[in-house]
Order: C-alpha cells, then sequence, then structure tokens
C-alpha cells in the first residue's frame, strides 16, 4: 500500500552517526511535524578523556540541532560555531594530551554531561536534559545507556574508535571490532517498534551505523520497519571521512553504492542516492543532490526523502 504524499508522517526515526547524519536530521526536524521525530545516536565513538565524558556524536547532533553547530560546508563540521580553544592551550602547557581539541564552550558540554552521569543520571536522561537546555525539540535517543565502544583493528594494532580517528589519522582497517554485549535502550526499541519509517542517515556504514545496528534486536526492529537510507557517496567518494578506503578493505568491492547497497541488504526499501550514481541498484533509488551544505539542502533533501518514502511499498 503506498502512502499519500499528503499524509504528515508521525514517528520517523532516523540513525545517525555525526556531521552527515545530523545534518539530515535537521532537515528532517524541519521538514516533519513537531514531535515527529526521534534520533538514535551512535555511542561507539564516545571517550574518556581529560577524565570528561565525551560522546562526539550526540554533541554533533545536539549542536547541529540547536543550530550551534558549524553547517557551511567548511572543514570542521564538529563541535560549535563560535569556539575558542584557549583551556585546550593552557592544558598543553601543563603536558596534557592534545590530540583530540576540546573547544572552551564544548568543554562546558562534557563538565555537564560528567557531572550528571557521576550523579547517577543515564545518559539518556543526560542527553535529554542538556538538548532540552539548547532548545532542541527532537528527541534525541543514544543507542546505549551502557559503554559500547567501537574498536578498529590496524596494521598499528587494535585501536579505540577516536585513537583511530583522529590520533592517527585513520590508518587502514581491517575489521571492525564491537566491545562487550551492551544492550540498547528500552526507549530505542520501542521508538523502532512504533516507526512508521526508519531513516539510516548518510554516516559510515560501518563505524556509525553498524554500531547501532548490532546491539541486541535492533537489526531486528528496523528490519521489521520501511527503512529509506541516504548514501553518504559521491561518485564513489566519501562526502566526509574514510568510508572510500574503507570498502575495498572490507567488503573487497569498490567503493559504491551498490556496495552500500550490498551492506545493508535485507534491510533497506529505498536507498536517496547522488545523481548519477544510481546504476545498477537492485531496489528502488531516488537520484537526488545529496550534499548538505546548508539548511536549505538538508531541508530540501529531507522533503525528497519523505515523499520518495511514501511511494514505497
Ligand atoms: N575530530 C577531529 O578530527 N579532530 C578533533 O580534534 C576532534 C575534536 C572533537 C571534539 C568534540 C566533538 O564533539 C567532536 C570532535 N571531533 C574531532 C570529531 C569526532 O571525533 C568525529 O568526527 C566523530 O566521532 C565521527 O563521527
Amino acid at each position: 500500500m503506498k502512502r499519500e504524499k499528503s499524509r504528515p508522517w508521525r514517528r520517523v526515526v532516523a540513525l545517525s552517526g555525526g556531521v552527515g547524519g545530523a545534518r539530515l536530521l535537521h532537515g528532517l526536524s524541519r521538514a516533519l511535524p513537531e514531535g515527529a521525530l526521534t534520533a538514535v545516536v551512535n555511542t561507539g565513538d564516545d571517550f574518556e578523556h581529560w577524565g570528561l565524558h565525551i560522546a562526539p556524536d550526540l554533541d554533533t547532533v545536539m549542536y547541529t540541532l540547536a543550530d550551534l553547530a558549524p553547517f557551511d560546508g567548511g572543514e570542521r563540521g564538529w563541535g560549535l560555531a563560535v569556539e575558542s580553544f584557549e583551556a585546550l592551550a593552557m592544558m598543553r602547557r601543563y603536558g596534557a594530551e592534545d590530540w583530540f581539541s576540546h573547544g572552551d564552550r564544548d568543554l562546558a558540554t562534557h563538565l555537564a554531561r560528567t557531572r550528571a552521569l557521576r550523579a547517577g543520571g543515564s545518559l539518556t536522561d543526560v542527553t535529554a536534559r542538556l538538548a532540552g537546555a539548547l532548545g532542541v525539540r527532537t528527541r534525541i535517543l543514544p543507542m546505549s545507556d551502557a559503554p559500547c565502544p567501537t574498536l578498529v583493528e590496524t596494521d598499528r594494532g587494535t585501536l579505540p574508535f577516536q585513537q583511530w580517528f583522529v590520533r592517527h589519522r585513520c590508518p587502514p582497517v581491517r575489521a571492525i571490532r564491537f566491545d562487550g554485549a551492551a544492550p540498547p535502550t528500552a526507549h530505542v526499541l520501542r521508538a523502532l517498534d512504533e516507526a512508521e519509517l526508519v531513516v539510516i542517515g548518510p554516516s559510515n556504514p560501518y563505524v556509525s551505523i553498524d554500531p547501532i545496528l548490532r546491539l541486541s534486536g535492533v537489526r531486528e526492529a528496523v528490519a521489521r520497519r520501511p527503512v529509506v537510507a541516504v548514501s553518504p557517496l559521491v561518485g564513489g567518494k566519501a562526502v566526509k571521512g574514510p568510508l572510500a578506503e574503507m570498502i575495498p578493505l572490507l567488503a573487497g568491492e569498490p567503493p559504491s553504492t551498490a556496495a552500500l547497497g550490498r551492506h545493508y541488504r535485507g534491510l533497506l526499501g529505498g536507498l536517496v542516492v547522488e545523481r548519477g550514481d544510481e546504476a545498477g541498484l537492485p531496489l528502488p533509488a531516488l537520484a537526488t543532490s545529496t550534499v548538505m551544505r546548508s539548511r536549505d539542502d538538508s531541508r530540501r533533501l529531507a522533503g525528497e526523502l519523505l515523499d520518495f518514502a511514501a511511494t514505497l511499498p
């Protein structure tokens, strides 16, 4: 049965990593009625640094939805648009590790989160409190309340995600490993069970989306819903990050949207791809402009995605 274009979606869940997923969430939050969107966010990148709990993807999503993130296609998509790095410079003088750039304003988020977690709050509750304080109306759910670090196997050994990504600048990957058996939260499973549509954002499938899908019961819950993904590739190149280099190493084939479709095999009802990247796809595809350099780009893409999803069985 096809959904009429004009009927608004009431319950949409979007799975997200950092910048690409966050930008799509921004567009979806504007395209959907208030209260209709829930973001389920990867926490496999979370780590402790300077004694603080850092949750980069949650923060990127929160800042983007609060209109506080850089959104101009510039180099730095993460963190806050208006930022200074005085504390980092001072910590450097004290001999602290400085490979991860904490901004001064961003540090306030890490402090507030760490204090609230130490006082006994769950990551879900603390995230809701921080996002609410920044005026975010979209529900942001961490995928789990327990630590579930993503580990990257490389020639230099097995590296926790941020060591691999930021400190060592993405050396070639042999395999991705997920530590422990942390469960998804009940909120995540309920949101998926109630979703009319699940959107997989244009995030790295191996290190941003798989960490969510591999949690007990999540893949099965997603597979029961209509699912549309947005490709993070443009002409075989990643919009941002090391995905294009990872696909040949992990899937044994050149980077393409067809490889992406195969990666999400059994899950997708449709795939949104960059114009020209639709050749050879074995599933319904919407070919459009997928790069989000502005809020208007993300609003347009989100609207097109929802109209496309409405045409799927
Ligand atoms: N990415 C970098 O490449 N270098 C950094 O120093 C860095 C700092 C940083 C601080 C806060 C934050 O929320 C994100 C930050 N990121 C940084 C981005 C982040 O590590 C990755 O983009 C995500 O984990 C991947 O989605």
